[in-house]
């Protein structure tokens, strides 16, 4: 069975994760909901699995990678001894409570349980901006790694399972942070007739050089010391967060992006934080 594998979900990334290991030259076993899905792949080398049994009996590693949880759950119900020894990686976006829930049941199964985030676009699977967050069984990943190499960067963050989840999440509330301020910032500038395309002129130089800020807010964050020679300070920069929300209503503009950011440094601001530095607002964040 070495070097064999089967992916189980071929949507837009389970196809590219698929194609992907056909061309690092690994024996790649596929099964999907709706037939069809497989048709390329199996013309690309790949064998078709008629159930899900049989794509887990063919293979020592099995990637899912599906819509949510539920239909993890769906897949794999019924399927108990099949899965004892086999090492299952889960692709699929979930939350820290579903992840635990499965790592439970497959661990109940005897299946070596790997989670995995995936922070990639289908199209950059394979490439070297592709890169796979992992966490759960270390034995498993030491398995499956040579395999799994074939999607992109690996990094494992260690034993707990919730690790991986955790960290996609993380990583896709900055983007999505990054992506609604973006949108925000673009529908104010538009509201004066500014074009999206000569906004973007201003905005990603702007970002970059914002993106500069960011180790020292780090350093702020992990030390707890937001108040150490500060440069702009909470009092100044909530007058400005005011400011964008207000404009943004008499603009036109739903506000409702950037009016959690004004209740956070308000909340910061009556709490006599107000010459801290803006990364003070993490604490304003974090359920106490
Ligand atoms: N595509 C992306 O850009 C992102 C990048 C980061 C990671 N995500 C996550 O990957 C998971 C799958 O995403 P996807 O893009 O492949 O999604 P779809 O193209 O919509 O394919 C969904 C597959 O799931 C199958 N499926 C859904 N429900 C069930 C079920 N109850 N039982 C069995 N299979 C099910 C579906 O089958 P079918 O509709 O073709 O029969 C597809 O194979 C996801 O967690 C992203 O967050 C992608």
């Amino acid at each position: 069975m070495s070097n064999t594998i089967s992916v189980i979900g071929l949507g837009a990334m389970g196809t590219a994760l698929a194609n992907a290991l056909i061309d690092a030259g690994n024996a790649t076993t596929v099964w999907n909901r709706t037939p069809s899905r497989a048709d390329a792949l199996v013309a690309r080398g790949a064998h078709r699995a008629d159930t899900v049994t049989e794509a887990i009996a063919a293979s020592d590693v099995i990637v899912l990678c599906l819509t949510d949880y539920a239909a993890v759950e769906a897949t794999l119900h019924d399927l108990g001894p099949g899965l004892s020894g086999k090492t299952i990686v889960n692709l699929t976006n979930g939350r820290p409570d579903e992840v635990r829930a499965i790592a439970t049941r497959l661990d109940g199964c005897d299946a070596h349980y790997l989670d995995g985030g995936i922070m990639a676009t289908p199209p950059m699977i394979g490439s070297p901006h592709a890169f796979i967050l992992y966490s759960g069984s270390a034995d498993a990943f030491a398995f499956a790694r040579d395999r799994l190499a074939a999607f992109g960067r690996s990094h494992y963050l260690g034993e707990d399972p919730i690790l991986a989840a955790v960290n996609d999440l993380a990583l896709l509330s900055a983007m999505y942070g990054l992506f609604g301020g973006y949108l925000h910032a673009t529908a104010l500038a538009g509201s004066v007739g500014v074009s999206a395309t000569a906004f973007l002129s201003l905005v990603e130089p702007w970002l970059a050089a914002m993106m500069t800020v960011l180790p020292d807010y780090a350093e702020r964050i992990d030390s707890g010391d937001h108040g150490r020679d500060v440069m702009s300070n909470l009092a100044m920069q909530s007058v400005a967060i005011t400011n964008i929300v207000a404009a943004s209503r008499s603009q036109g503009i739903d506000p409702a992006f950037m009016e959690p950011m004004e209740r956070l440094a308000q909340k910061r601001l009556a709490g006599g934080f107000g010459t801290d530095e803006i990364s003070g607002i993490i604490e304003a964040m974090r359920r106490k």
